[in-house]
């Protein structure tokens, strides 16, 4: 199997110009107003492009998408349980194959893509997806990262960060909310040594698309982590969405990278970061923060980013001299 660095010699990129305009998910959803997971989905829908076949876990996207009779999907779509969107993704990428080399079916260049929130892929789903990581199959795995279980009422995943409001982390004169630190997905997938990982974020959707593409072009497992804001879930307007989205990244709260084929490589190194406060300011879920909390994240953040910037020297020797 070739790298990922040698698939993507020539690879084309997206960019304001040229951007898609396939809609593989159509409009007339029933998502949230202002929802930032249904358009990182159609993001990744349209830099994908008509030749999909889209493997959905249960949780919001899958329920604003398919009310029967109706769908927004115009590509394949397959609805699967809320822990095996990895497994059934591998079985249809495994099945594809065996009928090719049969000569049953022609090889359309169809793409694999298996989507799951986070509780979907952090908690229920992440033995599934850590399975076919590891066997190698060739297919892109999308977690739509809105940080809870919105889908059955705003429950806390492993996903959600440390001081947030869920209705299972309820602050209160023993809680600060949310008591552990999020999970770092990400990093799990990497430290499967696939070829592609990355991370992304709907304020930047030229960024979002081209490292979709990347995923679907590399040969083996890609995993894309989505930061996806949920105006419902996080007692914020929807007018805010892209804005949270943005300060996200500006407070280097979920920096923006990709790991090919091991190498970590910054998207967007953020010199001078906004303070963390201005990020938490924007949602109600965090406006029982003190200032000791808050100091708290901010140190966090801090080492996380000095740990992030640490492996990008680490794999770049070059660049490190
Ligand atoms: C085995 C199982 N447990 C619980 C549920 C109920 N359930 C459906 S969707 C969902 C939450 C999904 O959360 P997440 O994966 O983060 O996606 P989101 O809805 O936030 O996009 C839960 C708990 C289920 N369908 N199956
Ligand atoms: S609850 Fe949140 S993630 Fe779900 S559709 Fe509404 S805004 Fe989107
Ligand atoms: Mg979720």
């Amino acid at each position: 199997m070739i790298s990922a660095a040698e698939a993507l010699k020539d690879f084309q990129k997206i960019t304001p110009k040229n951007i898609p305009l396939v809609e593989p998910f159509s409009k007339g959803h029933r998502a949230c107003q202002g929802c930032g997971e249904v358009l990182a989905l159609r993001l990744v829908a349209k830099a994908v492009g008509m030749d999909m076949i889209a493997v959905s876990a249960t949780g919001c996207m899958e329920i604003i998408s398919s009310p029967y009779p109706q769908t927004a999907w115009e590509v394949p779509w397959i609805h699967v349980a809320f822990e095996n969107a990895a497994a059934v993704a591998s079985g249809v990428e495994a099945s594809r194959k065996a009928l090719i080399r049969k000569g049953r079916i022609k090889d359309d260049g169809a793409k694999v893509v298996a989507f799951a929130g986070d509780g979907g892929t952090a908690d229920i789903g992440i033995q599934a997806l850590s399975g076919a990581l590891e066997r190698g199959h060739d297919f892109t795995y999308v977690c739509l990262d809105n940080e809870a279980y919105m889908n059955t009422g705003i429950q806390r995943s492993s996903s959600t960060p440390y001081g947030a409001m869920t209705t299972t982390s309820p602050p209160g004169p023993k809680s600060r909310g949310q008591m552990t630190w999020k999970k770092n997905m990400p990093m799990i997938a990497a430290a499967h040594n696939i070829p592609y990982v990355a991370t992304a974020s709907p304020a930047w959707h030229i960024d979002l698309m081209n490292k979709v593409k990347k995923a679907v072009t590399v040969p083996g497992p890609a995993y894309v982590h989505i930061y996806s804001p949920c105006p419902t879930g996080w007692r914020c307007g929807p007018e805010v969405s892209i804005e949270t989205a943005r300060k996200v990244v500006q407070s280097r709260v979920f920096p923006l990278y990709e790991v090919i084929d091991g190498r970590f490589v910054l998207s967007r190194d953020i010199k001078k970061p906004i303070p963390v406060k201005e990020y938490l300011d924007t949602q109600r879920r965090f406006r029982h923060l003190g200032e000791k909390d808050i100091a708290y994240i901010q140190k966090r953040v801090d080492d996380d980013w000095a740990r992030l910037l640490s492996l990008v020297q680490a794999t770049n020797p070059v660049a490190a001299e």
